[in-house]
C-alpha cells in the first residue's frame, strides 16, 4: 500500500487529542513551566532549526542494505541517504525487542533504565521524558505514523498519548498539518519488514534463492533461502516508501535542511537473531544525512548505540539533552570530514535484554547483559538455567517462521544439529566470542586460558558501565516487573 496515500485504515484526527490542548498537558507531564519558558526563551533568536525525519524499519539486521554490501536486498534509498550523508557500521539498539528498544530511543535512556519499559508489551512511565516531547515544548510540531512506541499500553504509563507523539494516517497529512515557518520532527514506524510474511513474496518479485547469502547461523536450505527473501521484500517496501516521503520533501525543497535518520529497532526476525544479542539481533543499520551540516560520502565506525538518538536529535535542534539521559550525542560525528574511528572513545556498546515474549513458566524473562567492542561479544546470561528462545517445545520467544521449522527438523541431524541448539538450547552463564576467528559468533570461547584475561577485564568493563547507569541488577535491586504486567493478549499457556 503506498505510504503517503492512506495508508493507515482509520484517519488520523480521531486518534489525535485536542492540538490546542496537547502541548501544555504534555508540558506538564515533563517539565516544569519555568523550565519551559526558560527553554522558549532560548530558542527566541535561534537559527532556523533543522526538520528531523526519523525512519524506522521493524526487524532489519545490519547486514541487509545495499551500502553495507547486501547485493540482493533493494535499498536504494537507505543507499542514497549513505552516499549523500553518513552511514554508521557499528549500530546497536539497547535491546533486540521491539518495546525497550523504542523506549531507548525515544527516551535517550539504556533500556534498564526504563523500569518495566524494558520489556515487550509493557509500558513506558509518564517520568521518562521523551525528545519529541522536548522538542514540541520547544516550539517544533511533531508525529508519528503507524508504530510508534509499541507494542504497550500508552495509557498504563500515565501518558495521554504515545511517546512518539501525536498520530497521523501519513506523512503527507502530517505535513499538511506543519504552520509554515514551524519545524517538525517526524517518527515514520513502518512494520516492514516484520514478520508474518507472505510465503514466497520474495521469489515472485523476481528475487533468486541462488543470489542469497545465508548468514552462518541459519542452515544453508531452500526453506531458509526463500525466507530471507520475503524478509528483503518487506524491506524493499519499507525503502520504497521512504522514498515517498523524501520525494514530498524535495517538492517542497525542505529536504536539505531536514536530517534524515534511518535505522531499525532489532535485527531479523529468525533463529539467534531478534531477542538475541548476538550481532544479527541487535546491531542495526544506522544512516544519517543533513546536507547543511553533514559531510557526504562517509562511513563511521565508532560504536553507536540508540541510545544516542535523542540527545543528538535535541542537541542539533540547539536543545541540551537531559542529565538523565544515558545517550551521548553523535553530532560531533556527524558534521566531522573524517571517517572510521572518529572519536577513539567509542570503542564500545551496552546491550541488554529482560523480557520478550512471556514464554516461560511464570512468564520470566531472560535476562543478559553484554558489552561488544571491535574484536569481542561477552554475553552474560544472568539466569542460565531457565530456557533463552522460551520453553520447549514451543520456544515462543522466537517468532514461528519457515525457518524455524527448517531448524527444528534439524535437530537431530548430524552435522547440522548444531544450528538447532545454538538458537534453542540452555547456554553457559558467559559467552564470549572472538571476531578475529570469524562473524559467526558460533563459537563460544569463554572459560578458554587463552582468553581468560580478556573475559576479565571485558567482565569489569561491563560492570563498570552498568554501575554508572544505574542498571537495576547490577545494584542489587532484583525487578519487580519481571512477570507482570504484560499489556498484551495471553494464550491459556502463557497464564500459567
Ligand atoms: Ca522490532
Amino acid at each position: 500500500m503506498p505510504f503517503l496515500h492512506g495508508a493507515q485504515p482509520s484517519g488520523s484526527s480521531a486518534d489525535r487529542p485536542s492540538s490546542a490542548l496537547l502541548p501544555a498537558t504534555s508540558r506538564r507531564d515533563f517539565l516544569g513551566a519555568s523550565a519551559a519558558a526558560a527553554l522558549s526563551q532560548r530558542l527566541q533568536g535561534a537559527a532556523s532549526r533543522p526538520n528531523i525525519l526519523f525512519a524506522i524499519s521493524d526487524d532489519q539486521s545490519f547486514a541487509h542494505t545495499g551500502a553495507s554490501g547486501d547485493s540482493v536486498v533493494r535499498t536504494p534509498v537507505f543507499d542514497r541517504i549513505a552516499a549523500e550523508g553518513v552511514r554508521f557500521a557499528h549500530a546497536f539498539c539497547s535491546s533486540p525487542s521491539c518495546t525497550p528498544s523504542r523506549g531507548a530511543i525515544l527516551t535517550g535512556q539504556d533500556c534498564y533504565r526504563l523500569e518495566e519499559g524494558v520489556n515487550l508489551w509493557s509500558s513506558l512511565p509518564a517520568k521518562f521524558a521523551t525528545y519529541p516531547d522536548l522538542l514540541e515544548a520547544a516550539g517544533y510540531h511533531v508525529g508519528y505514523t503507524r508504530k510508534g512506541w509499541a507494542p504497550g499500553s500508552v495509557e498504563a504509563g500515565g501518558r495521554s498519548r504515545n511517546p512518539a507523539g501525536p498520530r497521523y494516517a501519513n506523512f503527507r497529512a502530517f505535513h499538511e498539518s506543519v504552520p509554515d515557518g514551524t519545524p517538525f520532527c517526524f517518527w515514520f514506524g513502518s512494520q516492514d519488514p516484520h514478520r508474518a510474511y507472505q510465503k514466497g513474496s520474495g521469489l515472485e518479485s523476481g528475487l533468486r534463492l541462488d543470489d542469497v547469502r545465508v548468514p552462518e547461523f541459519l542452515p544453508d536450505v531452500p526453506e531458509v533461502r526463500s525466507d530471507i527473501l520475503d524478509y528483503y521484500f518487506e524491506i524493499a517496501r519499507f525503502d520504497r516508501e521512504l522514498g515517498e516521503i523524501l520525494s514530498l520533501l524535495e517538492e517542497h525543497d525542505q529536504l536539505a535542511n531536514t536530517i534524515v535518520i534511518v535505522t531499525s529497532d532489532n535485527g531479523m526476525p529468525f533463529p539467534r537473531a531478534k531477542a538475541d544479542l548476538y550481532d544479527y539481533g541487535s546491531r542495526v543499520p544506522l544512516a544519517v544525512r543533513w546536507p547543511e551540516r553533514i559531510p557526504a560520502g562517509r562511513v563511521a565506525s565508532d560504536f553507536v548505540s540508540l541510545v544516542d538518538v535523542a540527545p543528538t536529535i535535541l542537541e542539533a535542534a540547539g536543545l541540551a539533552p537531559l542529565p538523565e539521559m544515558t545517550g551521548r550525542s553523535i553530532l560531533d560525528l556527524l558534521t566531522s570530514e573524517d571517517e572510521g574511528r572518529i572519536d577513539s572513545s567509542r570503542d564500545h556498546v551496552i546491550l541488554a535484554r529482560e523480557r520478550h515474549a512471556p514464554w516461560r513458566a511464570g512468564r520470566v524473562g531472560y535476562p543478559m547483559r553484554a558489552i561488544r567492542t571491535d574484536q569481542f561479544l561477552y554475553i552474560r546470561n544472568l539466569e542460565p538455567d531457565r530456557w533463552p528462545a522460551g520453553d520447549p517445545p514451543i520456544f515462543g520467544e522466537v517468532d514461528p517462521s519457515p525457518t524455524k521449522d527448517a531448524m527444528r527438523a534439524l535437530e537431530a541431524a548430524p552435522g547440522s544439529e548444531r544450528y538447532f541448539h545454538a538458537a534453542f538450547s540452555k547456554r553457559p552463564a558467559e559467552e564470549l566470542y572472538d571476531m578475529s576467528l570469524g562473524s559467526s559468533q558460533m563459537s563460544n570461547v569463554s572459560g578458554e586460558a587463552a582468553h581468560a584475561e580478556t573475559q576479565r577485564s571485558l567482565a569489569s568493563r561491563l560492570d563498570q558501565r552498568l554501575l554508572a547507569t544505574a542498571d537495576p541488577r547490577a545494584l542489587g535491586h532484583p525487578p519487580t516487573w519481571e512477570s507482570d504486567p504484560h499489556y498484551g493478549r495471553l494464550t491459556a499457556e502463557q497464564r500459567r
